[in-house]
């Protein structure tokens, strides 16, 4: 069957997204007359399947599926911005490992995720189950416009209250494309990732620092990236220095380093390697706090209008 609904957040691998059992029975269902006619000579059933019986299917979240977010409040953003194999989507899959061995970073309690499939799936490729051995995640896609967004639900240790973290794993093509025309339509995703991120990291690549042929290529992109996030992100920055078990020949990281302190002078400076997970925990427990901080965790009571449970109810509800 041909999936046909007009609803923007309706989806062929979720259930309807108004609810109905039978999507023939929504006023959004719109098969049209060719695909009825084929289903009658086929003699396929109109009746359409859903491929899920909830609205959600634990792979990496699109913005379109937000709304099944929402209701417990504003979720925390960051947002992982670098170039093509600077190291984004292994530090995601580190960061799920480290929660996976420990359970707690950094003041966190881990308490649910939405997007389980989607953190299995990048970390598939660091497991060692059996031969080969795990090697790197493999390139992440720059086809859509909409950044994967990985879920985690913490509960802050000291005040017990839930945070929801959305953690963007764009691919790096869509941030070259972005630092040189940010407003090009092919620069949509990463506008999307720095228009909403709470906290950002800016990951500069030692790995093709290093690269003698490279240099020359990755300098101007970190440094455009770089005076790119500086002009237009509004949120707290940090610049991690990926691939940090590899040196650097004399001069390089200075050059980096002062770009960072002319175009992100507020920014924070880290160093991250797989070499040693602890430096990853490190990075995203700044960028947690950071991003977390930016949304209040006070909730204003509403005020008691009667002492008595059910009158308390009754005018609760009358007041609406
Ligand atoms: N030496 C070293 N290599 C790394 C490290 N992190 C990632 N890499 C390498 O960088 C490549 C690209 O990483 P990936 O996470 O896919 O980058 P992305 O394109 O930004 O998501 C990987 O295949 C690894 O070869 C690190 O800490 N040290
Ligand atoms: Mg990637």
């Amino acid at each position: 069957m041909n999936f046909k609904c007009s609803h923007d957040n309706c989806f062929r691998d979720i259930s309807c997204a108004m609810g109905h059992t039978k999507r023939t029975e929504c006023k959004h269902w719109a098969q049209d007359s060719h695909a009825s006619n084929q289903h009658q000579v086929s003699g396929e059933s109109e009746a359409p399947q859903s491929t899920s019986d909830i609205p959600w299917n634990g792979r990496a979240l699109g913005t379109s599926d937000f709304a099944v977010l929402g209701g417990r409040g504003r979720p925390a953003v960051v947002g992982l911005i670098g170039p093509p194999g600077s190291g984004k989507t292994s530090l995601l899959a580190y960061l799920y490992m480290w929660l996976l061995e420990h359970g707690t970073l950094a003041g966190w309690t881990f308490a649910g995720s939405w997007t389980l499939g989607g953190w299995e799936s990048v970390v598939q490729h660091s497991r060692w189950t059996s031969e080969p051995p795990p090697s790197f995640p493999p390139h992440t896609s720059s086809t859509g416009h909409d950044p994967g967004i990985l879920h985690f639900v913490l509960r802050n240790q000291e005040t017990r209250r839930l945070h929801d973290v959305l953690l963007t794993d764009a691919p790096g093509e869509w941030f070259n494309q972005w630092s040189r025309v940010p407003d090009s339509p092919a620069s949509v995703g990463a506008r999307w990732v720095v228009e909403r991120a709470d906290a950002l990291l800016v990951l500069v690549d030692t790995g093709a620092l290093s690269d003698r042929e490279k240099l020359p290529e990755a300098r101007r992109a970190t440094r455009d990236l770089m005076e790119r996030v500086g002009a237009q992100a509004i949120c707290q920055t940090g610049v991690v220095w990926t691939k940090n078990d590899i040196s650097l020949e004399d001069g390089v990281s200075e050059t980096i380093e002062t770009a960072a302190g002319e175009f992100l002078p507020a920014a924070e400076t880290m160093r991250t390697t797989i070499r040693n997970p602890d430096t990853i925990e490190e990075c995203f427990a700044w960028a947690i706090g950071a991003a977390t901080a930016r949304i209040p965790m006070r909730i204003e009571p509403e005020p008691r209008l009667s002492h008595d449970p059910f009158l308390a109810l009754r005018r609760s509800r009358e007041s609406l």
